[in-house]
């Protein structure tokens, strides 16, 4: 080999070494910011969407082209992937008062093995006795956050003061660290998947009890007096006030607005038939949701199944009220 050879091939190697070095660089900004050339990500191979099958049986928009979430209308795992590109951290807020803490450890085991799995998730429980609030062993970024909250002499009061304690939360403590907020009941059980297809900037769930209920039947507030008043003739659906969320900016204006309209009827001498839930569903009618969850996602343990429930994701225990409200 003479000098000349040499030089070239000490070039070649050196061109090749660089070419290598750039591609990894480019390999890991990619990476780092979420954009991707090639197919990475085996999650994304999945089944071919169709304009022209799915599901019949139910009604998958409302009138406000919000979608309702049914099983059978979402492929998890391409919905699993957007989200995990965004790397989102969910709060969910529950409140366990009085007697309401015997729910908990059914509550947070099962929350550990059907919501958000693989997401970063906060579980606030609010209660009067963190003593009573179960060591639950949680995934990697996964924790329980106890609040302490006085305990009140009606229960109408303790389920309506949520409002109130989740403006303060998303005031005070969420705002640097949350993408969404679920707020749910304790008195209930996730016995399936609740994941990122419940994601929208507001969400409600329609209530198992109502979801075939003429309008002139749901139980909405009806005295003109009240701040939660629905007309006869008005109204989409009767949502739960057991499960409800969104992204932090509108949770926030829903919990002040309920919080700010019960607490002027409590001056009048009024309380809304429902609470807080009377109130949540006035604003839900006024403020349109932009993403429905069906009756899977907030069922009761002692209705009996209807064939368009495939899959119950989360239920109210049955449970004797005598037995565990204060009033
Ligand atoms: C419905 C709603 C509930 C609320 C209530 C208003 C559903 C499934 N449930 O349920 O969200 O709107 O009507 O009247 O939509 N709590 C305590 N300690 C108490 C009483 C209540 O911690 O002593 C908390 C607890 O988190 C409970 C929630 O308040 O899950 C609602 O109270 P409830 O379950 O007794 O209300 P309920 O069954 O009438």
């Amino acid at each position: 080999m003479n000098m000349g050879n040499s030089k070239v091939w000490t070039l070649v190697l050196l061109l090749a070494v660089l070419a290598g070095v750039v591609y990894y660089y480019m390999a890991g900004l990619q990476r780092r910011s979420g954009i991707f050339f090639e197919n990475e990500d085996q999650s994304l191979k999945y089944k071919q969407p169709s304009l022209v099958q799915g599901r019949s049986d139910v009604v998958t928009v409302t009138p406000w082209l919000a979608p309702v979430v049914w099983e059978g209308t979402f492929d998890p795992s391409l919905l699993d992937s957007v989200y995990r590109l965004k790397n989102i951290s969910v709060a969910v807020t529950v409140f366990a008062v009085g007697k309401y803490t015997r729910f908990l450890p059914d509550f947070l085991k099962t929350a550990e093995q059907h919501f958000f799995l693989g997401f970063r998730v906060r579980l606030y429980v609010f209660t009067d006795q963190p003593d009573k609030v179960p060591k639950v062993s949680m995934a990697k970024g996964r924790q329980v956050m106890v609040r302490l909250v006085p305990i009140s002499k009606r229960w109408q009061e303790i389920s309506a003061r949520r409002m109130e304690l989740i403006q303060t939360l998303i005031e005070a403590e969420l705002q640097s660290n949350t993408d969404y907020i679920f707020c749910l009941d304790v008195d209930s059980k996730f016995h399936g998947r609740w994941g990122t297809e419940s994601l929208g900037s507001l969400v409600a769930v329609i209530h198992p009890g109502y979801y075939t209920t003429p309008r002139t039947g749901l139980p909405y507030e009806r005295r003109p007096q009240s701040r939660a008043y629905v007309a006869h003739g008005e109204g989409d659906f009767y949502y739960c006030g057991g499960a409800f969320g969104g992204i932090l900016q509108e949770v926030y204006l829903l919990a002040k607005t309920c919080r700010t309209n019960f607490e002027a009827d409590a001056k009048d001498g009024i309380e809304a038939a429902w609470q807080e839930e009377s109130h949540l569903n006035r604003f839900m009618w006024i403020n349109k949701p932009s993403k429905v969850l069906s009756p899977e996602y907030l069922w009761q343990d002692f209705k009996a199944i209807t064939p368009e429930i495939h899959i119950i994701r989360f239920s109210g225990v049955t449970k004797n009220y005598a037995d565990i409200r204060p009033n």
